[in-house]
């Protein structure tokens, strides 16, 4: 089976970071043809890759996580832009808690200043502890799991956003709105 991960990671740096490199133009929310998106595919793999692979990973059947959306006939990554191009996302009320994996050296920073969201436009919030240390494993084998008071940051006047179901989005959490493990 041609891997679907190499294909993700691939359009994850296409539609977040280089579309204008690989000729595609996106809209101002971030969206283009997927027929163009297609072109792109065909023209860096040749025939690796089927039409049904590309909808797979629409469908984030790749790791069961969504990070695309295709809106009448038009894709577009659904966060994690570099560029100056925010997607205005609705506004959502988060659950009361949710979780951020991060690494020890980067502790002593979280405490003054709070979750920032650092080379992304937004700090990303996971729904579930498994699926925080799963991102944090990817700087470090020992994960720091923060417990974010994400409903009472809201309260408080802080925006969430939800592109996709396991995951919450925010500008920034101050510190106040994080437990930390051993407080
Ligand atoms: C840390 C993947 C110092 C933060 C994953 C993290 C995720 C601070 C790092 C998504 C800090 C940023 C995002 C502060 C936060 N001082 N360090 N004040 N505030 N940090 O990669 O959350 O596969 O930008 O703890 O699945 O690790 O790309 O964010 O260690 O959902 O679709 O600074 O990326 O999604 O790292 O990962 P990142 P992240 P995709």
């Amino acid at each position: 089976m041609a891997n679907l991960v190499r294909l993700s990671k691939f359009l994850s740096m296409v539609l977040r970071h280089k579309s204008a490199k690989f000729g595609l133009e996106l809209d101002a929310q971030g969206f283009t043809d997927i027929a163009a998106v297609w072109d792109v595919i065909q023209a860096q793999y040749g025939e690796r890759y089927t039409r049904a692979d590309l909808d797979a990973i629409v469908a984030g059947e790749q790791d069961g996580k969504q990070r695309f959306e295709v809106v009448d006939g038009r894709m577009r990554a659904l966060y994690g832009h570099s560029r100056v191009r925010p997607i205005s996302y609705p506004t959502v009320e988060p659950p009361v808690v949710l979780y951020h994996g991060t690494h020890e050296a980067a502790l002593p920073a979280i405490r003054r200043k709070g979750l920032q969201s650092m080379q992304r436009q937004y700090v990303h919030l996971s729904t579930t502890v498994e699926r925080a240390r799963e991102v944090a494993t990817r700087r470090t084998p020992e994960p720091i799991i923060l417990r974010v008071r994400a409903l009472a940051a809201y309260q408080a006047g802080v925006a969430f956003h939800s592109p996709e179901a396991l995951h919450y989005l925010a500008a920034a959490i101050p510190p106040a709105y994080i437990d930390f493990p051993g407080d």
